[in-house]
This record gives structure tokens, sequence and C-alpha cells, in this order.
């Protein structure tokens, strides 16, 4: 298992340069949208523990992006933390302009200390949820982070729902993530993660400060985060994952919620009482206000069976949804839902199912790749992918290198080519560690065809009928069962309209 525990998945793609013009409706002239971030640190006290945060503006989580499908988002970067720094835009495609993923040594090298740099993208035809954060080190842990919504004039479920609310959710530690990292990259740490001293929602929550180190600024009661309901309105939560670490179990008490978009993708409406939520998945709700007026919890509890064995002690996290009319209660009643779901995987199949069923292409190339986490020469727990750890080249950063067609030397770019326009990939992923991990391929969403326990992948198991499409899946752990699991994605490759203006490139 590793901390950071997301696969950023680089497949290089020449084709990942294609530019859709995005089909807009009902007379919707795009918008550039101009947001200015300055990137820094502020002592903060998010659950009444006093700690220095890594903010945008200041903010913590950071200031929400929110544009119309079609629309550019302009993100002017003046970066004065001390330290350098990229920005990524999760769940955008980047078509067309893939230097501004803004992955270190990736699509771009690093925004020096006290230098401004400028992310330009058109978000095209793509709507929903998705996020935007820090991707240097481990950054966006410490507080570089905030919602993108993509609101969309066609949205199918628009007539369902009065209003929108953004709920984060996150692990927390009250110390600094450059601190943990370096403790967790040592022989000692055998590569068991550090644990959270806590869990947000909407960058609030309590924390009982007889746990804080002695010295520490603390105050217990900080306050929970507080959503208002009007009796008999529909709501679309956005509910969206950025934790460093944890999975959860989201869900509001004594109501329902049907789910209806899962990464920028909508889905059919299912009910469901408790969703399980990744790290770096969304989701959009559709809640209804159907309750007595009153106060009720929203809870996201963390998985403890994919967690160390000292997340024991995690209290679930709370935020208050009140009614309009409720006298105000910062404690109402318990009245969690029962339903037990199997932790550290995700939403069910039958249970997550895509609005358009799409025809899935034939695969066109298959890609095996082996997940492994054991200790390097010097005794470090690493995670490799086919046997190699990824290293960057911090001198010729891989985008570049494709632009100049260099080759990959070194095979610890983990680079995995595919050059032909229209390719569809068969990913196989093998997961040989006893954690879950969340997978996500930058720049593309792929369909999940499956699970399976075995060595083997039984083709016919597959589902190829309506199969999700996202950008962030749970790989599950070879712990849970006996063999070793199988996912399997496949992956469409768009045409390439070939124009690759490499001016741009940064
Ligand atoms: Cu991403």
């Amino acid at each position: 298992m590793t901390f950071y525990r997301i696969f950023f998945f680089y497949i290089i793609f020449w084709t990942a340069v294609v530019s859709p013009t995005p089909i807009l409706n009902r007379g919707y002239k795009p918008k550039t949208n101009v947001f200015n971030f300055t990137i820094e640190k502020v002592t903060l006290a998010p659950d009444g523990f006093t700690r220095q945060l890594s903010t945008v503006n200041g903010q913590y989580p950071g200031p929400a992006i929110e544009v119309n499908k079609g629309d550019r988002i302009v993100m002017n970067i003046n970066n004065k933390l001390g330290e350098p720094t990229a920005i990524h835009a999760h769940g955008m495609l980047q078509r067309g302009t893939p230097w501004f993923d803004g992955v270190p040594w990736m699509a771009q090298c690093v925004i020096p200390d006290d230098y401004e740099f400028t992310y330009n993208f058109s978000v095209s035809d793509q709507v929903g949820t998705h996020w935007y954060h820090a991707h240097e080190t481990m950054q966006y842990v410490d507080g570089v982070f905030g919602p993108l919504i993509i609101h969309d004039p066609d949205d199918p479920y628009k007539s369902e729902y009065d209003e929108e609310i953004i709920v984060m959710l996150n692990d927390y530690h009250h110390t600094n993530a450059q601190i943990l990292l370096k403790q967790f990259l040592t022989p000692e740490s055998q590569g068991v993660e550090p644990v959270p001293d806590n869990g947000l929602i909407n960058g609030k929550s309590n924390f009982d400060c007889s746990k804080a180190p002695p010295g520490s600024k603390c105050v217990d009661n900080a306050g929970l985060a507080k959503f208002e309901f009007v009796k008999d309105k529909k709501y679309r939560l956005r509910i969206i994952n950025t934790s460093a670490f944890s999975a959860f179990f989201f869900s509001i008490d004594k109501h329902e919620m049907e789910v209806i978009e899962a990464d920028g993708l909508y889905t059919k409406r299912n009910k469901i009482h408790r969703l399980p939520i990744n790290v770096a998945q969304r989701y959009s709700v559709i809640v209804t206000a159907n309750q007595p007026v009153d106060n009720y919890i929203m809870r996201s509890e963390f998985q403890k069976k994919c967690m160390p064995d000292a997340a024991a002690s995690l209290p679930i996290m709370k935020a208050i949804v009140h009614y309009e009319g409720a006298p105000d209660d910062p404690e109402p009643k318990d009245n969690p839902w029962s339903d037990s779901l199997t932790e550290c995987v995700d939403l069910d199949h039958k249970t997550l199912q895509p609005l358009k069923e799409e025809k899935i292409p034939e695969s066109t190339k298959k890609l095996e790749l082996t997940i492994a986490f054991h200790k390097n020469t010097t005794g470090v727990v690493r995670a490799f992918l086919n046997d190699s750890s990824y290293i960057p080249d911090i001198n010729f950063p891989t985008l570049d290198k494709i632009f100049k067609k260099s080759p990959f030397n070194d095979t610890s770019a983990n680079a995995y080519i595919f050059d032909k326009p229209g390719e569809v990939v068969d990913i196989y992923l093998i997961n040989t560690d006893d954690g879950e991990h969340p997978f996500h391929i930058h720049g593309y969403q792929f369909w999940v065809l499956g699970t399976g326990n075995g060595d083997k992948v039984d083709e016919n198991d597959l589902n190829t009928l309506n199969p999700i499409k996202r950008d962030t899946a749970t790989i599950p752990a070879t712990g849970f069962f006996e063999k070793e699991e199988i996912m399997t994605v496949l992956l469409g490759v768009q045409e390439s309209d070939k124009k690759v203006n490499k001016k741009n490139s940064v």
C-alpha cells in the first residue's frame, strides 16, 4: 500500500491532443473564466487544532471553480508557498492542451517558488463534478485543493432537483505531510501508512483535544459543517473525496440518496442509503428533504478494513443537515442507516450503471500491469508496476520527450506508448498487494469491465454490455480474496487531429 495512494497512471498517447468541438444547446455562448489563485501557507484550525496549512487564497479547502459546459478555465497561479508547485485539474481530459495537466515532470516543469504560471484550457463538452489539487509531492494533503464543477445546461436530471450543494470529504492530518512522507519512506515504516488524526466535511470537524500532543494549540468543539435544507426541496449533492488515503461510506441519517453521476458521467438513477467513495472519486446524489423538520447527521465513515490497525480509533466524520424552521442542535440524534456494505470496493455494478449505453469497441491491444509493493534495494517499501518503480526525469519532462520524439531509454519512466489513432486497449490490472488501490488515468475515462479473483480473466465474465465509464476506480485488494484480483479496464483512444502546436508546450 502507499500513503499517497492513487495510481496516477500515465499512458502516453499521441492522440491525447484531440480538440473535440463542444456540442452546446440553448444558445449558450462559452465564456472564459479567470481564477487568480495565490498558493500560500496560512495558520488555521479547521477542527480546532492549530497548524500551518498550504492554502489557495488563504482558504481551506480552496475556492470552488464553477463554470459551464464549453467554457474556458484560466487559472493564474501565483506561487508563494516557499516551495515548487503544479496544479492538476482532476477529471479534465485536457484534449488539445495536455501540457496543462499539471503533473510535474510529466506534463510540465514545476512552478518555482515566487513564480507565476497560467493554466488555460477549455472544458470542452465535459460536465459534472471534479476537483483541482497540487500535484507536487504531498502538497494537496496539506490543503492545496478545491472543487471544480462544470454545470450542464443539458443536464438530463435538471428538473429533478432545486439546488446544488458541494460536499468535500477528506482525511486530515495534524502533522505536515512532508514530515509524514519522510517517515513513511524509511525502512522503519515497513510501508505502513500514517493514519489520519481526523476527517473533515467541507473543511470542518470537531476534535478531542485531549488527544493532541502536549503544548499544541487546540480547542474542543470547533464546529461541524452545516447544510441548510428546506422541507420538500430536492438537492443535488456533489460529493468529492479529496483524501490522501481514506475511502469512506457517506450517508445522511433517515434520507435516501439517488446516484445520478460518477466522475463527471451521468448514471441511471439508483436509490441507496450508504455511498462508498474512494480517494479522488466523485458522485452526485439527489436527496429529498422529505423528513420532519429537524436536524439530521450527515456522516462519512472511514472504511477501516483498508487502513492500518491504528485507524480503529478514528471517529465518524459528521456534519449537520438543518431543516429551515428547526431549532439549532449541535448534536442531533444518531440515526444511521444499517445496511451493511463490503468495505474497500466500489459500488456494485447493479447499482451503478451508465445513463447512456454505449457500444463497447473491440480491443486492439492488451496491456497487463502487475501492481506490487515491496522493499527496494535500500529497504524502503515502494510501489512497482511490472516491477518498475516510477522515477521522474527532472531534466526532461515526459511530454517534452514525446514532442521531441526522444526515446524512453529508462524503464523507470514506466512509459507504455500507444500511438495509433483509434486504438482500444484492454488493461489488466493484477493487484498482488493486500491493500485496495484507487486507479486513475489522466486524460481518459475508461470502462470498468469487471473484477475477478484468479490469475486468469475469464473474458466471458466481463461486462461489455453496459459497464460504468469513469476516471477513478477501485482495484480490490488481494487480501480479501484467496487469489489475485484482476480488474480489466477497457480504454478507448480517440481519433487524432494530428495538429499539435509544439510552441504551446511548457
Ligand atoms: Cu487526475
